[in-house]
């Protein structure tokens, strides 16, 4: 890799707001209706996936099976009651440091996109008044493929005109770190280092990322020698 970053992508749940307990809570409700007990534990699995593929995994750890029509169905009653939760949310949902850093960004004329499994991500970026920060926004309404497929961040790195090298991803999810990883492009997870190991570089909030960081810790130690 050479050493220049110009597009910045970033995943949405988990990186700009912190929606895991919302999709969370709204699939307990759903397990319930089948009478099994969806586990927080679990719930790392799901970050980053689908909401089909979330549901198929729910099923598997219950030992349940349901027709495709019967999953529509499902994953439509979860989604209502998934945006029964996020619809007070406000641009204080932010998570810390996040806007003022992508803004930063744009002060650089750095270019910035969306990479995100979510179908909801427009209303969400609305809800919290930054959706006028993304140059593209790549959600689950324009992939086949779910993370670690990296066909999410390819997308955004094209609608930016960004050559995937150049790009440098914000993930919380494992699958997401693996995803950015086959797309060939720098990597920061925002989370847990136990779990985000993979990842160039962790921070647990924005709040302590600058741009002189970026370089210094992500760019320096991929500086061919
Ligand atoms: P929706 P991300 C992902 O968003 C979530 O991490 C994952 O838990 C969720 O199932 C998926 O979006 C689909 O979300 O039901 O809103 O379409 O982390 O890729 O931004
Ligand atoms: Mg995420």
């Amino acid at each position: 890799m050479k050493g220049e970053i110009r597009g910045f992508i970033f995943d949405l749940d988990g990186v700009i707001v912190d929606t895991a307990k919302y999709h969370y809570q709204s699939w307990v409700r759903l397990a319930k209706t089948f009478g099994y007990h969806f586990r927080k534990q679990d719930n790392e699995a799901l970050k980053g996936v689908s909401r089909m593929q979330s549901l198929e995994i729910i099923l598997r750890l219950a030992g349940e099976k349901r027709s495709a029509a019967e999953k529509e169905i499902m994953c439509a009653q979860k989604n209502e009651w998934y945006r029964e939760l996020i619809q007070g949310m406000t641009k204080d949902n932010a998570l810390p440091g996040v806007n003022r850093f992508i803004r930063n960004l744009r002060r650089r004329n750095k270019k910035i996109a969306l990479g995100s499994a979510s179908k909801n991500a427009r209303t969400i970026l609305k809800q919290i008044k930054m959706i006028h920060l993304f140059d593209a926004i790549v959600d689950g309404t324009n992939i086949s493929k779910g993370k670690p497929d990296p066909e999410v961040f390819i997308k955004a790195a094209k609608a930016l005109k960004v050559k995937t090298e150049e790009c440098l991803v914000f993930e919380d999810a494992e699958k997401g770190i693996e995803a950015a990883k086959a797309a060939g492009m720098y990597t920061v997870g925002v989370g847990d280092r136990k779990i985000l190991h993979e990842a160039d570089l962790v921070i647990s909030t924005f709040n302590q990322l600058t741009w002189r960081s970026i370089k210094s810790k992500i760019l320096a130690s991929k500086q061919d020698p």
